[in-house]
């Protein structure tokens, strides 16, 4: 692992002062460089931490950033003990410096963060059979339930306009302006459907901005594997991947779960005729968030979730997009025109959505209250 991290002992000895046995690259994130750490006491057993060098080309304020998580976790933390939960598996568990910092800074300016390895749980990329992604649906609405009375003026934006469609869209627009990468001449078709739907752009703000729906703390970024999933009862066991929990629309979190769990091929398919939203899937997600998310949202709320899908997918697809203009400076890619790649797997998905919106309407009625 050392081409990343050059000085593991400097880093790993700011954490914890055990031996150090192995470091492997872990998880398939687009942002942060996640690695699992084992350990030895001086017992002889063996454990795991989970290292990340926070990516902080794209989050800026690493010290307000492990602020939120501190927070939000430490807050979560109490309302799991209050419903005798338990407390080192439910939610993620931030381990200081040495020195009692949230975070490791190197000399070399890279920013790092250790959390409690979650074992006996995994996250997958797609889901193994329905039930799975229902119990995804429980497991955002309890979070969103449990952080609804959170403060959100303890948080900081730690992207400002994460889902700031518009701004998303307005930045697309410059990127194919500049055509830094010179590839807008071979995307054409990409770019005017992106162009076409310009109106989509405003939608949630517009309701956010008019008071139309509320804002409420959200996680921002629930793709099926921010999610850790019990090994042995199958259920979600821990909401993961905190650094975008955020004030937001419930809506953003509903349908980013279904932009990338509802989805019938990989994030990166290349071949298109498999991709589509399934509706059984759509359904099964709707069911099991709503079963929770019935206790707290208003009927605009319930009512945006469906647009919500489809505006979460196309917002996606428009930064993939924006990310393929400029030249893969965003998301990690892995091979020539991965962020292409995506970018057409989400459109699709918002073609299909736009199809099937009169009957994601109705899902979302069937399990309302
Ligand atoms: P990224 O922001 O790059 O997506 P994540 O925080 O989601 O990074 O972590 C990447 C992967 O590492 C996750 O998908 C999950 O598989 C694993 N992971 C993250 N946190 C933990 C943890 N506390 N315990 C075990 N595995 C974890
Ligand atoms: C990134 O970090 P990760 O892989 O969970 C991105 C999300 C995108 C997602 C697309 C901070 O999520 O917003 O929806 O990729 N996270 C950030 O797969 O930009
Ligand atoms: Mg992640």
């Amino acid at each position: 692992m050392c081409d990343r991290m050059c000085d593991v002992q400097t880093i790993l000895k700011s954490f914890i002062l055990d031996r150090f046995l192995s470091s492997v690259p872990y998880g398939e994130g687009h942002i942060n460089d996640t690695y699992a750490v084992t350990f030895e006491n001086s017992n002889g057993d063996r454990y795991r931490m989970l290292l990340q060098r926070i990516n902080h080309a794209i989050f800026t304020d690493p010290s307000g950033l492990m602020n939120n998580i501190d927070g939000v976790t430490k807050f979560l933390k109490q309302k799991i003990i209050a419903a005798d939960g338990d407390v080192n598996r439910e939610t993620l568990t931030v381990v200081p410096t040495k020195t009692g910092e949230l975070f490791y800074r190197h000399s070399d300016g890279t920013y790092w963060r250790m959390y409690v390895f979650i074992e006996d749980a995994i996250t997958y990329q797609s889901i193994r059979n329905q039930q799975d992604f229902y119990n995804c649906g429980v497991s955002f609405g309890n979070f969103q339930l449990m952080l609804s009375n959170f403060d959100t003026d303890a948080l900081i934006e730690t992207i400002a306009d994460f889902h700031n469609t518009v701004k998303r869209f307005n930045a697309l627009k410059a990127a194919i302006n500049e055509d830094k990468s010179g590839r807008a001449k071979d995307i054409r078709p990409e770019i005017n459907f992106a162009l076409e739907r310009e109106k989509d752009a405003g939608v949630i703000i517009e309701m956010l901005e008019t008071g139309k729906i509320p804002y409420r703390v959200t996680h921002n970024d629930t793709k099926l594997n921010n999610i850790m999933i019990d090994n042995t009862t199958g259920t979600g066991i821990c909401v993961i991947d905190l650094d975008t929990v955020m004030p937001g629309a419930a809506c953003y979190d509903f349908g980013d779960s279904i932009r990338f769990g509802a989805s019938t091929a990989a994030e990166d398919e290349t071949d298109l005729e498999k991709v589509s939203m399934s509706l059984k899937l759509f359904e099964v997600f709707t069911k099991g968030y709503l079963s929770v998310a019935n206790e707290f949202l208003t009927p605009a709320e319930v009512e945006s979730l469906a647009i919500g899908a489809k505006i979460m997918t196309f917002e996606c697809g428009i930064r993939f997009l924006t990310d393929y203009l400029n030249g893969d400076k965003y998301f990690k890619i892995h091979r020539e025109h991965h962020n292409l790649d995506r970018c057409r797997t989400q459109f699709k998905l918002v073609a299909d959505m736009e199809q099937k919106m009169n009957q994601m309407q109705e899902i979302v009625k069937k399990y309302s209250k």
